[in-house]
């Protein structure tokens, strides 16, 4: 049985974002989402149980950690554990390509990479709809990055979570379109996904009306997506974007996660679709934005964003592959 495995995810960008849940404790999703898997950006994780270790380990990005994503991080594992009835503590070596706590979603492709080493080395096995059920108890956006191309999450009924599923809905090469991941850093504190929803869900008098238009737009956008149908897809990535927003911005007290240089982004894509080049704008929770647009105009989009003040690097990718072991 290996006890050391490496495992490489991508980070996924919503189309139809999730933010809320129905189960805190079981961490299920109130809404379904819907995400690309992109192919660059993303984590490298190698999970090692060893029978010598008193209590797990956890580098990131070559420092060791100590704080609360320890904790985490060692909890997650205890899921793996348990279904394998391991008791061997761990070490986690993970690598980020991209800054953490910007709103990259660096937790989905940092829990899917751990995820699957972790399962890989107990012998649990890689059914990835096996998989999803747990990565998910680490991170709901993480059992996303588990698959490629254009990936559905659904969040079933039951009180178990049983019924909860993920699975990839269209290929990686099925809708031609380029993702700019635009990275912009903030010295402001954060209030992390987790916290942000739930207070959104707790407080928003908006909640109630920003699940609903998920719903919506989850069918409008699998609909665009199974038609290759990229201006669709696009409207519906931006305004739901703003959607999730604006219901956070609606909490008491309002959740604001765009930065002036989000806001000069934002204004630099609308610039260019008035002149013509299709490109629509979504962001999570952080001053970080994706740009999506067609493959022919991405150097000219990337050129103006990369020329904001603030704006610290443009990633271009695709949509991409499921999380792998290398
Ligand atoms: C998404 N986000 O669908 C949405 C859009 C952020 C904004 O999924 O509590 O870090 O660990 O399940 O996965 C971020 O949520 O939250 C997220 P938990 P997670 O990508």
């Amino acid at each position: 049985m290996p006890t050391s495995v490496t495992a490489r995810a991508r980070i996924n960008l919503a189309l139809v974002k999730y933010w809320g849940k129905r189960d805190a404790r079981l961490n299920l999703p109130a809404a379904g989402s819907l995400s690309v898997t992109l192919s660059g950006l993303g984590t490298t994780s190698t999970v090692s149980f060893n029978s010598r270790l008193t209590e797990d380990r956890l580098f990131v990005n070559g420092e060791v950690v100590r704080d609360h994503r320890l904790e985490r991080a060692s909890r997650f594992l205890d899921i793996f554990r348990e279904k394998a009835r391991c008791r061997e503590r761990a070490e986690i070596v993970s690598f980020n390509d991209v800054p953490e706590g910007v709103g990259l979603a660096t937790s989905a492709s940092a829990f899917a990479s751990i995820g699957l080493a972790a399962a890989l080395a107990l012998d649990i096995g890689d059914d990835r709809e096996e998989l999803a059920k747990l990565v998910r108890l680490g991170s709901g956006s993480a059992s996303r990055s588990l698959f490629s191309g254009f990936v559905e999450v659904s969040p079933g009924i039951r009180a178990d979570g049983e019924d909860y599923s993920v699975r990839t809905i269209a290929s990686p090469d099925h809708l031609a379109m380029a993702i700019l991941v635009v990275v912009v850093s903030s010295a402001r504190k954060r209030v992390g996904s987790r916290e942000g929803m739930e207070h959104t869900r707790l407080t928003s008098p908006y909640y109630g009306a920003w699940l609903q238009e998920v719903e919506r737009d989850l069918a409008l956008a699998r609909k665009a997506v199974l038609e290759k149908d990229f201006s669709n897809l696009g409207r519906i990535a931006q305004r739901q974007a703003f959607r999730l927003h604006g219901a956070a911005l609606a909490a008491e007290p309002p959740l604001l996660y765009f930065s002036d240089v989000t806001i000069r982004a934002i204004e630099v894509v609308r610039d260019l679709a008035s002149r013509g080049v299709e490109c629509y704008v979504t962001l999570d929770a952080g001053p970080s934005l994706f740009v999506l647009c067609r493959i022919g105009e991405e150097e000219e989009v990337t050129r103006a964003l990369a020329r904001i003040e603030g704006v610290e690097r443009v990633v271009a990718e695709r949509p991409g592959h499921a999380a792998e072991v290398l």
